[in-house]
């Protein structure tokens, strides 16, 4: 049946599943905030800027696997997005990305708001699809979907030529295509079983691409039953229970230097489901790139990826998943003698490492404090996010994670994704705790979301940690360019009155007598809140106070 171009998109979307779109909306897709009237199934949440909204939509293709949407409007809106799609291709996040372009007629003139996006966010996602014909809406839809998920998933662009929306066409509503399996071959997989029965210190480092609970099982199991130690990467913090005899250490953004002289005495590495990044891998040292000192298995659902910086002594292109199961058939295995000694040594330095000694300070709370105390009443079932900065230390290294949380923060480092995540979270799973962290620059990088939060009922605890600096910054600059405080400084609002302004609740942690109780209610609190915590300064991170920084020059 005839329709209009923006029916068929909406109809398209519909057909695939998807049920939650993130919008900041705009007169060049307006047909299809209109069409999406028609489909009450599929929630249209508006949002007040274009990075939380890509934010948002990136939470969702972080939290599902599949892609999260979102619709902007030309130059101002498209470009603002810019964040989320950097964010989803590095961290293979499943993503769409609408914008409503200019129309056919003015293009190439630099009409007004007119990006030239297909140049513009070429290096930034997988595809940008230009669509300039109502006929072609629906394929190029399908075609986006699917591929946001084929392979490495990451964000794809659809632009949408303005004055094509209202078009009448007579052009089928295209389903999913399928997604084709990537298994290993039954001779690779006997291969690293042997590689693996033989290895005196193997280790597992397990990534974002092991997803969803049967593989965070699967993972757990292969572990237990082949005598492996499993180490988490960089912002993967809930892959792997931290309480679990078998975890062998974080590789985040500077893992404790005990932990890492011990790993790289591994004779063996197996990398499933982690592209290996520069952060993950300690910049380039661990594995060594591009040749590693030991054997390297690097597993990861797309070939254009093993190979590509690190040389593998075997490479598997397929599912991690899909290879923890294969390998499963050939065991388990009987490990060598010392392997046990091996992951008991990893593991006493993990717990070391990660056992909270109380500390305080004169300059206001040390965040861990109440990083520890949030720990102790964290639900199994909680969504983490966490932004940059530097009191994500306490964060990372004080929270025991498990397979049951879900930890959202982007592995760029991009600050503002905290608030917005946390409040997509809340949407996608509603009932389940919702932990928000944000540093004081970060919150007022984005934070607006809070109305989306109040708009739609999502009772998010956020959690700002007000050190009035931008922290980490200061940090490099005490290192850098010693006693030169060069724009780091912040003067904040009261970030509780403004939660309160926008209707949440608003408390305030500031000596360590307040940090029990506050957050006591805070976790126990059943609308959204927002803790103000005026943290110390001095206690930059969990590894470094600005004084010892001061001593070693
Ligand atoms: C979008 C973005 N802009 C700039 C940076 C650079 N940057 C990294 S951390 C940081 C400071 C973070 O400050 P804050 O949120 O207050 O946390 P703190 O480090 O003080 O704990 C900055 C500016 C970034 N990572 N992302």
């Amino acid at each position: 049946m005839p329709e209009t171009a923006a029916r068929l998109l909406a109809a398209t979307l519909d057909a695939h599943g998807i049920d939650l779109v993130y919008c900041v909306p705009g007169e060049s897709y307006l047909a299809v905030t209109d069409a999406l009237i028609e489909f009450p199934h599929i929630r249209q949440i508006v949002c007040r800027h274009e990075s939380g909204a890509g934010f948002m939509a990136y939470a969702d293709g972080h939290l599902r696997n599949k892609p999260g949407v979102l619709f902007v409007s030309r130059g101002p809106g498209g470009s603002n997005a810019a964040v989320a799609l950097h964010s989803a291709d590095h961290d293979a996040v499943p993503m769409v990305l609408f914008i409503g372009n200019v129309g056919r007629k003015e293009m190439g003139r630099k009409c007004l708001q007119e990006v030239n996006w297909a140049k513009t966010y070429s290096d930034m996602s997988k595809m940008v699809i230009e669509v300039n014909d109502p006929a072609l809406v629906s394929e190029a839809t399908a075609r986006a979907l699917h591929l946001a998920q084929a392979g490495t998933p990451g964000p794809v662009v659809v632009t949408l030529a303005g004055d094509m929306l209202d078009e009448v066409v007579d052009a089928p509503v295209l389903g999913p295509r399928p997604l084709s399996p990537t298994v290993p071959t039954p001779a690779d997989v006997e291969r690293v079983a042997e590689m693996l029965r033989t290895a005196e210190r193997p280790v597992v480092i397990a990534g974002g691409m092991l997803k969803g609970e049967a593989a965070l099982a699967a993972l757990a199991r292969f572990a237990e039953a082949w005598s492996l130690p499993v180490c988490p990467t960089h912002r993967r913090a809930s892959a792997f229970d931290g309480l679990h005899p078998n975890y062998g250490g974080y590789l985040g953004l500077r893992s404790a230097e005990e932990q890492m002289a011990a790993l790289a005495k591994s004779d063996l590495v197996l990398a499933l489901g982690e592209r290996l990044s520069h952060t993950t891998t300690q910049v380039y040292t661990f594995p060594a790139a591009p040749k590693p000192a030991q054997p390297l298995i690097h597993v990861w659902p797309d070939a254009n990826e093993v190979g590509r910086v690190w040389e593998p002594t075997l490479g598997l292109g397929c599912d991690p998943h899909a290879f923890i199961e294969a390998i499963m058939t050939e065991g388990p295995a009987k490990a060598p003698a010392g392997r046990k000694a091996w992951i008991a040594r990893l593991n006493e330095i993990h717990r070391r490492v990660t056992r909270w000694e109380p500390a305080s300070s004169n300059d206001g709370v040390v965040f861990g404090t109440v990083v520890a105390a949030i720990g102790e009443r964290l639900a199994p079932d909680a969504i983490v996010t966490a932004d940059a900065g530097s009191f994500m230390s306490w964060v990372q290294r004080y929270l025991q994670f498990k397979p049951s949380h879900h930890f959202i923060g982007t592995t760029v480092g991009a600050m503002g994704a905290a608030v917005p995540a946390v409040v997509a979270a809340g949407l996608r799973e509603p009932g389940r705790q919702l932990v928000g962290f944000v540093g004081d620059g970060g919150m007022l990088m984005t934070g607006n979301e809070l109305a989306t939060a109040m708009q739609y009922g999502v009772p998010v605890k956020i959690f700002v940690a007000n050190n009035s600096s931008y922290g980490t910054i200061r940090l490099h600059q005490e290192t850098r360019y010693p006693g030169r405080v060069s724009a780091t400084n912040l003067r904040n609002p009261d970030f509780s009155a403004v939660a309160e302004g926008f209707g949440a609740r608003g408390l305030k942690i500031e000596n360590d007598a307040d940090v029990e109780p506050v957050v006591a209610e805070a976790m126990a609190c059943a609308e959204a809140v927002v803790v103000e915590v005026r943290t110390s300064l001095s206690h930059l991170s969990c590894w470094t106070r600005i004084e010892d920084l001061a001593a070693a020059r």
